[in-house]
């Protein structure tokens, strides 16, 4: 029998406003077309389409003092923490469709708030190619999707940092980042300095992925809300050329799927972004199919019957 999941909400959050490329506004609905929806219901998960978020166009305007359309971010975070939080209170798991990887600012702040509300403690895996550690000073691009987890962790613009009004969402310990492969210069010294848990492509290729998830799902129990933070820029781009940050040297398939089912059996995750898919750049939905297909694991799917 496949484990019981919390009912399932599915939130578009069609912007690519945090982003260096247009396209990832598209995000939402090639994940719908991909088959996300009834891939869950064939799971046995009890899945609501909310339909798409509003919020302001992408003007692509240059960087105004290190960031691109503050503004704009920050009414779009707004909307996604208000909608995530709305699905929490309820009881179900929300499913952000993006959209760019700033997205994670509103839902992961929906989320810490919840677990101080709930007395649970918050684990965030970060799946990406990137570290999103940024800061106005040291960003090369002033795109905001390559801030997040700095904001989170209160180093940023004070509209990001307390976007519910409540003070920075987490502190570092709460994320565990894989795959990275991409660190600018000056976001080095900050991960580092803030001792952010950075599970690199080398230490992958050094100790495997197994070793890694049981790293970093280690502590994960009962009274854990686990969210995963989906960038699809994680996976290799021979695999998942729709996106629009590109690094090579990634997770393949076989260790992707993996990941997906490690957390699947460590069965506590509550809630997920799955970001940064640009369909403009793919070839015929692959990535988003493949975004499917890994997120059918996530949900339990696997080739044997393990429970
Ligand atoms: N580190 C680069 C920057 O800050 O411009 C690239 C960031 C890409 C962020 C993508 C979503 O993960
Ligand atoms: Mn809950
Ligand atoms: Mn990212
Ligand atoms: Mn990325």
């Amino acid at each position: 029998m496949s484990r019981q999941y919390p009912p399932v909400s599915l939130i578009g959050a069609p912007t690519d406003i945090g982003a260096g490329h247009q396209g990832a506004r598209l995000g939402p609905e090639a994940l719908r077309i991909a088959g996300l929806g009834k891939a869950l219901i064939a799971r046995g998960v009890d899945v609501v389409d909310r339909g798409n978020l509003d919020g302001p166009r992408n003007p692509w305007l240059p960087p105004v003092d290190g960031y691109r359309h503050l503004a704009e971010v920050v009414t779009w975070n707004r909307a996604v923490m208000d909608a995530v939080r709305a699905e929490l209170r309820e009881g179900r798991l929300p499913i952000v469709l993006g959209g760019d990887h700033c997205l994670g600012l509103g839902s992961i702040t929906a989320v810490a708030r919840h677990c101080r509300e709930t007395g649970k403690q918050l684990r965030v895996l970060w799946l990406d190619a990137h570290a999103d550690f940024n800061t106005s000073q040291v960003t090369p691009s002033g795109n905001i999707h390559g801030m997040p987890v700095s904001c989170l962790c209160g180093i940023g613009p004070r509209e990001l940092t307390h976007l519910d009004g409540e003070g920075p969402a987490i502190t570092p310990d709460v994320i565990r980042q894989i795959g990275i492969r991409s660190v600018d210069q000056g976001e080095k010294r900050l991960v580092k300095e803030h001792g952010l848990d950075i599970y690199d492509m080398r230490y992958i290729d050094e100790v495997g992925m197994k070793r890694v998830m049981e790293e970093a799902l280690e502590g994960v129990d009962d009274n854990t809300h686990l969210h995963v933070s989906f960038d699809v820029d994680f996976l290799d781009p021979s695999i998942a050329p729709g996106v629009g940050t590109t690094v090579p040297g990634g997770p393949n398939y076989r260790e992707a799927q993996l990941v997906m089912e490690m957390i699947a059996d460590n069965g506590r995750m509550a809630s997920l972004d799955i970001v940064e898919l640009n369909p403009v750049l793919d070839k015929r939905n692959r990535t988003g199919k493949l975004a499917v297909d890994l997120v059918e694991s996530l949900f339990g799917k696997s080739t044997l019957m393990r429970d």
